[in-house]
């Protein structure tokens, strides 16, 4: 359960950005559903052109069929840097796979839990996406605990998401939902202060754009408040594969972060799980990842809300995880509370005027929260020192008002794992043995479970896939060679449907053709399908298209192509017998 890259996550969260913004793209005409989904839908009649796809057909939801499929996923990307495609494809509600620990379902809640008002604001999100969001909220969470969903859009400019979004809320989820519009691009830090005025419920609940909440989520959250009204709850946040949209469950780590003040998973200190029972149970976080949490309303108020003058993206979340700890409130991890959200590699926006959102909003924490401890991040960051972060008076003004604690106070008490970047090496050592945890299986442990092993054979020839070079490196490319039984063309397939080669390197859907790459064990572009052993396409999750060469002559290079078109796309898996 707790094997997942968190590098990887960690990686996503703060890749680097750069952003282009393109035509939006037309996406309901030919939106699929699920079989089971139709049965439990309280919105049936909104699909003008449901296509029934069966459990399997999943598998290969993100198949390229023709040039027009290419187009919308290769756009979509541009725009939104995930795979459209396929959330198109899903329609707007899909099955999830329940990811709580099984003691999660025998935990009951008072009756008197407070409801919720749940602020969403996007600025250009995918129109299906952003529905699907909205339907999973619906569909999984109990009518009297919802109040009502807040959207704001930040003044989006994709012109068909405003005026589509407006019409199918106006005709099909009125009740429920209400939908604010900015005067201007806020950034999501005002965004979400202007939609949390205007909310009416008891508690807040703030969520990212492009995500779906799991089965009992909202409960343990309302709870954990219901409990203290200064208590903020912070939901699981699952993964959604960016590629695939496939939804995977993410273990228990809190957050933390770095000198640089980036947010980054942390393990959970040791002795946290020493019974089953500890798996259920609240978890001290030093920081939240920042888009998803439920806080008391009048709580957000009393507490200052967010630091209004903080543009676009990045560091409210730290700001708003000091803000809780150091001026009287408590910040937990809620395990049997879990929402997916699409994990994307790279933001695919950035500021209107240019500027480092996240550096400006940083400099804006540390003057305000960190004290002498803000030399750290300063010293991390070129420059930073005399860099301009605008008026800070009225957050110092709050700061005394609630008489909040000290920089040093917080990180002796809540974040005592942080080391210091003076910190010497032995000091350094006992931390973390103190800190290390045993019971994580980190990512790199896990042992691979080879479930076949077999060579690629171009059907109707004597010519197998196999790498270019005799010693495979990292980005090597993959040619047709007459097949003998070299370990080059000896492919071992796990059980999470990598196909290693030499069991060493994954093969990797790339822009030009499959490539050889450290596995890196999320499946997506390293994910391969194909039904059969004879004359079978060979299909990638996340690529959408299927392995194929030009020529069927000796070194013909391997290429990403199209499933259904060409002749040489075909292939023969001979198993080789014994592992
Ligand atoms: O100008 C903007 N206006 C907006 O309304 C920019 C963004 N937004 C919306 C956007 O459409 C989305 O719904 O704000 C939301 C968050 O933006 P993302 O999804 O681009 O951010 P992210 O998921 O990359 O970043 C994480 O860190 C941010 C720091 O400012 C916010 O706190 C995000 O909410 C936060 N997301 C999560 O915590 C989900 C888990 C990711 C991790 C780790
Ligand atoms: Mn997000």
């Amino acid at each position: 359960m707790l094997s997942i890259n968190r590098s990887f996550i960690y990686g996503i969260c703060f890749a680097s950005v750069t952003w282009i913004l393109s035509l939006y793209l037309y996406v309901q005409s030919n939106t699929i559903l699920t079989n089971s989904s139709l049965t439990s839908l309280p919105f049936e009649n909104i699909q003008s052109n449901p296509i029934h796809i069966s459990k399997q057909d999943l598998n290969e939801i993100g198949i390229i069929k023709s040039k027009e499929d290419k187009w919308i996923r290769d756009e979509g990307y541009k725009t939104h840097a995930f795979n459209t495609l396929i959330s198109n494809r899903l329609g707007l509600y899909r099955e999830i796979p329940d990811t709580r620990n099984v003691l999660c379902e025998n935990i009951t809640y008072p009756l008197d839990l407070p409801a919720a008002s749940i602020i969403i604001c996007f600025y250009n999100e995918h129109f299906n996406t952003l529905l699907r969001t909205i339907y999973s909220i619906i569909d999984k969470t109990p009518s009297n605990l919802l109040h009502e969903i807040v959207l704001v859009d930040d003044f989006s400019d994709l012109e068909d998401l405003q005026k589509g979004l407006k019409d199918h809320i106006d005709t099909h989820l009125v009740d429920k939902v209400k939908l604010y519009r900015t005067d201007r691009r806020e950034g999501l830090i005002r965004a979400r202060i202007y939609g949390s005025r205007r909310a009416k419920g008891e508690v807040l609940i703030f969520l990212d754009s492009h995500i779906e909440v799991n089965k009992g989520w909202i409960e343990p959250l309302l709870n954990r408040i219901h409990e203290n009204k200064k208590n903020v709850a912070v939901p699981v946040i699952d993964i959604i594969n960016a590629d695939t949209f496939i939804y995977s469950s993410s273990p228990l780590v809190r957050g933390g972060f770095n000198w640089g003040l980036h947010f980054k998973w942390d393990n959970v200190p040791k002795g946290t799980f020493d019974t089953k029972e500890d798996f259920v149970k609240p978890i001290r976080s030093p920081t939240m990842a920042g888009g998803l949490f439920a806080i008391d309303k009048k709580y957000f108020v009393e507490l200052g809300e967010y630091d209004a003058y903080m543009n676009i993206w990045g560091g409210e979340n730290i700001e708003i995880s000091f803000r809780i700890w150091m001026c009287g409130g408590h910040l937990d991890l809620i395990p049997c509370s879990r929402v997916g959200h699409v994990f994307r590699q790279r933001r695919p926006y950035g500021d209107p005027d240019g500027q480092d959102t996240m550096l400006y909003n940083s400099l804006r924490v540390a003057h305000v929260w960190m004290d002498d401890y803000k030399k750290f991040f300063l010293e991390s960051r070129k420059g930073a020192e005399s860099m301009n972060y605008g008026d800070i008076s009225s957050r110092i003004t709050l700061r005394k008002e609630l008489g909040c604690k000290d920089f040093d106070w917080y990180l002796k008490n809540v974040y005592p794992e942080l080391t210091l970047p003076t910190d010497n090496k032995e000091r350094l050592k006992k931390k973390w043995a103190a800190v290390e945890q045993d019971k994580y299986q980190p990512w790199y442990a896990r042992k691979r479970n080879y479930i076949a092993q077999y060579q690629i054979k171009l059907t109707g020839t004597e010519l197998c896939m196999q790498s270019e070079k005799t010693s495979p490196k990292k980005g090597g490319t993959l040619v047709l060679k007459n097949c003998w039984k070299n370990k080059n063309q000896i492919w071992a397939e796990t059980d999470k449907h990598e196909m290693v080669l030499s069991k060493l390197l994954c093969l990797q859907s790339g822009k030009n053709g499959p490539v050889l790459y450290k596995c890196h064990e999320t499946g997506g572009n390293q994910e391969w399908k194909y039904k059969g052993e004879e004359e079978i396409p060979i299909f990638n999750l996340a690529a959408g298209t299927c392995l194929g060469v030009d020529k069927a002559v000796e070194n013909s290079p391997v290429l990403m192509k199209i499933c259904d078109q060409g002749h040489w796309n075909k292939w023969d898996i001979v198993f080789s017998k014994g592992n």
